[in-house]
C-alpha cells in the first residue's frame, strides 16, 4: 500500500448529532490515504454512541483509537442539566490535561488536530502551544449556523449574524448565564483562532452563508470556512456477519414508489405524550403511509417504555395496514435513501438535512432546539422543504400542534411537486459537490496536501 499522505488527529464530542460526522470524516479521510488517530472520550454519554463507535472501530482497523478518560467533574459546578451539555463541558476540562499525554508520544506525529466546534475554546489554544499542531474545527451543523456562532456577540447583544432572522436563533442564547450560552459565545469567538475550519454542507445548498463567511462578511480574521460535505454514511457490513435486513427496511420493501412520509425527530429531543398522541392524530386522518420513529426520552438509556398506551385509543389497529412505529435505533440512512420515501417530518438536525439533501427527500420542518430552527432555514431557502405552519419555538412540548395542522402540513408537502423538483436538484448537487472534480471533494483534498507537507 502507498505510504499515508497525512496523518490527521480527531477529537470527536458529545451526542450522535456531533459523532456522526466526525466518524464519517474519519472514514473518508482513510479513503483518501490518511492516517487517522481517533481520540475518544469515555465514558459516553448514550448507548448509541457507544454502538456506533465500535461498530466504527470494527470496520476500520487502520484507525489508530486513543481513549480519552474524562477526569471527574460535578454537574452541580455547571447551570444546566442537559446531559449532552454537561458532557461538552466534561470533554473541554478534560482535554487540556490528556491531549498531550496522548498526542506527544505519538510517532509519526499528526499533521493537524480537528476537534469539534463544542470544544474548540479548550482545544484550540492546547493544540498551538503544547501540542505545536494547527487546529481545525468540524463544524457539526450548516454554514448558516456557522455565521451565527462566529458572530456571536458578547452575550448581553444577540443580534447575529448579517442574514440570520431574530426570530430564528435559540432562546436558550438569551439567558447569558446558561451553560450552552457561555460554551457557544466562547467557542465562537476562538474560531478566529483556528487554523481552518470544516463545515457538513456544499456550496451550491448554503451558496451565500459560504460566500458571506469567506469575503469576511461575517467576521474579519476568521480562517477559511471550506464545504466538504455532504459527508457520507459508513458503509455497513456485508456478507455473512452483516446482520439481517431491519423489520422497517422490510416494511418498506413493500411500500408502493415514493409513498411513505418518514417521521423523526432526532436522537435527543422527546417529543411530549400530548404531541405524541396529536401527530398521531394527523397521521391517521392524512390517509398517509408512514414510518414513525419515536422517542419519550432525551438519552436512549432511559427510554425502557413500551409503545402501547402511548397514542390515542385504537391508534395502532387503525393503521397496521399502512403505518409502521418503532422505538429502536434505526438505519435512517438507509431510509431515506429507500425508493418508496417521499418526505421526511424532520426536527432538523443538520446531518438529517444532509442526508434527506444527498437523497432528494422533501422535508417537512419541525424543529425543536439550538441550531434546527436556522437549518430549516436552510431547507426552505433551497425549496427541498416547507417550515410547519404556525410553527413556533416550543412547538411539540409545552405548545400542542393539533393534528388537523400536522394532516393539512402532510398533504401539502405531499402533494406539491415544486417541493419534489427541488429536492430531487439538490440531491443532483450534493451527488455533483461529492463526486470526482467536485467542490466539496476538491476542498478536502486541498486541506490534506497542506496537512501533507
Ligand atoms: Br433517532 C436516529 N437512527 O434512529 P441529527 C438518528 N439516526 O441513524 P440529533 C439514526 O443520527 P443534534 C435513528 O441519521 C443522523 O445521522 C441520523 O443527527 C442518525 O440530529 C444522526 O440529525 C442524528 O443532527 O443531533 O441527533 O438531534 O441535536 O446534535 O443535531
Amino acid at each position: 500500500a502507498p505510504q499515508p499522505s497525512a496523518h490527521v488527529a480527531l477529537l470527536p464530542s458529545a451526542g450522535m448529532g456531533h459523532l456522526t460526522p466526525f466518524l464519517r470524516l474519519a472514514s473518508y479521510l482513510v479513503s483518501l490515504n490518511c492516517h487517522v488517530t481517533l481520540l475518544r472520550p469515555l465514558p459516553v454519554v448514550s448507548s448509541a454512541e457507544s454502538l456506533q463507535f465500535s461498530d466504527f472501530l470494527s470496520s476500520h482497523s487502520t484507525v489508530h483509537c486513543l481513549d480519552l478518560h474524562l477526569l471527574p467533574f460535578d454537574p452541580s459546578s455547571a447551570n444546566s442539566t442537559d446531559p449532552f451539555f454537561l458532557q461538552f463541558e466534561s470533554i473541554s476540562r478534560s482535554a487540556p490535561v490528556l491531549l498531550p499525554q496522548l498526542l506527544l508520544p505519538l510517532d509519526p506525529k499528526p499533521s493537524a488536530l480537528i476537534t469539534d466546534i463544542s470544544l474548540a475554546s479548550s482545544v484550540a489554544p492546547v493544540s498551538r502551544a503544547r501540542l505545536n499542531l494547527p487546529c481545525f474545527v468540524l463544524f457539526t451543523a450548516s454554514a448558516s449556523m456557522l455565521s451565527f456562532c462566529a458572530s456571536f456577540p458578547k452575550t448581553d447583544n444577540i443580534s447575529g449574524s448579517p442574514f440570520i432572522d431574530r426570530s430564528t436563533i435559540p432562546p436558550v442564547l438569551r439567558d447569558p448565564n446558561n451553560l450552552f450560552t457561555q460554551q457557544f459565545s466562547n467557542n465562537g469567538a476562538t474560531l478566529a483562532a483556528t487554523d481552518g475550519v470544516l463545515v457538513n454542507t456544499f456550496d451550491a445548498l448554503e451558496p451565500r452563508a459560504l460566500a458571506a463567511l469567506n469575503r469576511g462578511e461575517v467576521l474579519e480574521g476568521l480562517p477559511r470556512v471550506s464545504a466538504i460535505g455532504p459527508l457520507m454514511p459508513l458503509e455497513k457490513k456485508r456478507g455473512r456477519s452483516a446482520p439481517a435486513r431491519a423489520r422497517e427496511l422490510e416494511w418498506l420493501d413493500g411500500q408502493p414508489e415514493r409513498s411513505v412520509v418518514y417521521v423523526s425527530f432526532g436522537s435527543r429531543t422527546a417529543l411530549s405524550e400530548a404531541q405524541i398522541k396529536e401527530l398521531a392524530r394527523g397521521l391517521e386522518r392524512s390517509g398517509f403511509r408512514f414510518l414513525w420513529v419515536i422517542k419519550t426520552k432525551v438519552v436512549d438509556k432511559e427510554d425502557k417504555e413500551g409503545l402501547e398506551g402511548l397514542f390515542g385509543d385504537g391508534f395502532m389497529e387503525k393503521v397496521k395496514e399502512r403505518g409502521l412505529v418503532v422505538k429502536d435505533w434505526v438505519e435512517q440512512e438507509e431510509i431515506l435513501a429507500h425508493g418508496a420515501v417521499a418526505a421526511f417530518v424532520s426536527h432538523c438536525g443538520w446531518n438529517s438535512v444532509t442526508e434527506a439533501a444527498m437523497h432528494g427527500v422533501r422535508v417537512l420542518a419541525w424543529p425543536r432546539i439550538g441550531d434546527q430552527r436556522i437549518n430549516a432555514g436552510v431547507v426552505e431557502a433551497a425549496g427541498m422543504g416547507r417550515l410547519l405552519k404556525g410553527w413556533e419555538w416550543g412547538c411539540g412540548g409545552e405548545k400542542v400542534v393539533a393534528g388537523e395542522v400536522v394532516e393539512e402540513a402532510l398533504r401539502e408537502i405531499m402533494e406539491d411537486a415544486s417541493v419534489g423538483a427541488c429536492a430531487a436538484c439538490v440531491r443532483e448537487e450534493a451527488v455533483r459537490a461529492v463526486g470526482v472534480g467536485g467542490s466539496s471533494r476538491e476542498s478536502l483534498a486541498g486541506l490534506i496536501e497542506k496537512w501533507s507537507k
